[in-house]
């Protein structure tokens, strides 16, 4: 067939391939979601049904894109880790970038009555994303511990400053000003000696976060980047709110990162 005249405009979509054998990950953020969790009363610090809905909605994330090995999620994002020898729209970063954005996007909007049965939507809700490629496990493994050391601080400062405001009768003015300069060690005193909470007996949701897996002994589905099927149940995908800064999760679960190098 002839080419019309305008073709030539092809020249200025420039290739963006990712580096090969290095780690992609997507994180998504929920944009102002400090905005959001008020307009739509989400319980503080932490609220259930929107952790569980971050998950839902990057299960079918995880379904649809059969390369995503594992994802973790705390607070208003989610982090999408893609096997370093994926092949995905051959590895085409703005492809894998928008893609994996408006599913997660478009299934925490699918979902959501499901998880807010009594609070309408207000307004659509939007995430920014951003890739990164890690070159070696370490540095992965460095930037899943950074996410998760970020979960622990947050919760921890949350839950002593809404302990503060709302068991303590403080204003959230008073609660910063009580909490500043202070270390860990201080806020687990105040939780403890002020509240009579024990911040390592909090659910494991909020001091850890959570990570979703593929479980080892059901198929994974092939759905590469055909999300036709990607309304099946997501049953292959496992969802564990566990540490992975130290060394267990890895030798338990050695399948996730492969070991069929150095890298
Ligand atoms: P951004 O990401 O720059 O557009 O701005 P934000 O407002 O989304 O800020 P970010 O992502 O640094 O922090 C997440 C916000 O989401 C934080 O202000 C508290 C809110 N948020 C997330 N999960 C919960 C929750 O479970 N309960 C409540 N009350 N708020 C939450
Ligand atoms: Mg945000
Ligand atoms: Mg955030």
């Amino acid at each position: 067939m002839a080419k019309s005249k305008f073709e030539y405009v092809k020249m200025f979509e420039l290739a963006d391939a990712m580096l090969p054998r290095c780690w992609p990950v997507v994180r998504v953020d929920g944009r102002s979601f400090h905005r959001f969790a008020d307009v739509h009363k989400f319980h503080k610090p932490n609220d259930d049904r929107s952790l569980n809905l971050m998950s839902c909605a990057a299960s079918h994330v995880m379904r649809g894109f059969k390369d995503v090995v594992l994802a973790y999620g705390q607070s208003d994002e989610y982090s999408f880790v893609f096997h370093k020898d994926c092949n995905l729209y051959n590895r085409r970063e703005s492809k894998i970038l928008s893609t994996v954005l408006s599913l997660f996007t478009s299934r925490f909007v699918f979902h959501w009555p499901e998880f807010f049965p009594t609070i309408p939507l207000q307004y659509p809700p939007s995430f920014d994303a951003r890739i990164v490629l890690y070159p070696s496990r370490r540095i992965l493994r460095d930037y899943l511990s950074w996410r998760q050391a970020d979960c622990h601080i947050n919760n921890l400062y949350n839950t002593v400053f809404w302990a503060l405001v709302q068991q303590g009768g403080m204003t959230p003015a008073e609660a910063q000003l009580r909490l500043k300069g202070t270390l860990a060690g201080d806020k687990n005193e105040i939780l403890f000696s002020q509240f009579g909470i024990n911040y390592n007996n909090l659910p494991q949701l909020y001091r850890k976060g959570s990570v979703l897996i593929r479980r080892e002994c059901s198929p994974v589905v092939d759905g590469g980047g055909d999300l036709s099927n990607e309304n099946l149940a997501v049953s292959d995908v496992q969802g564990l709110n566990v540490d992975i800064i130290g060394e267990d999760f890895w030798k338990e679960h050695p399948q996730i990162l492969g070991d069929d190098d150095n890298n």
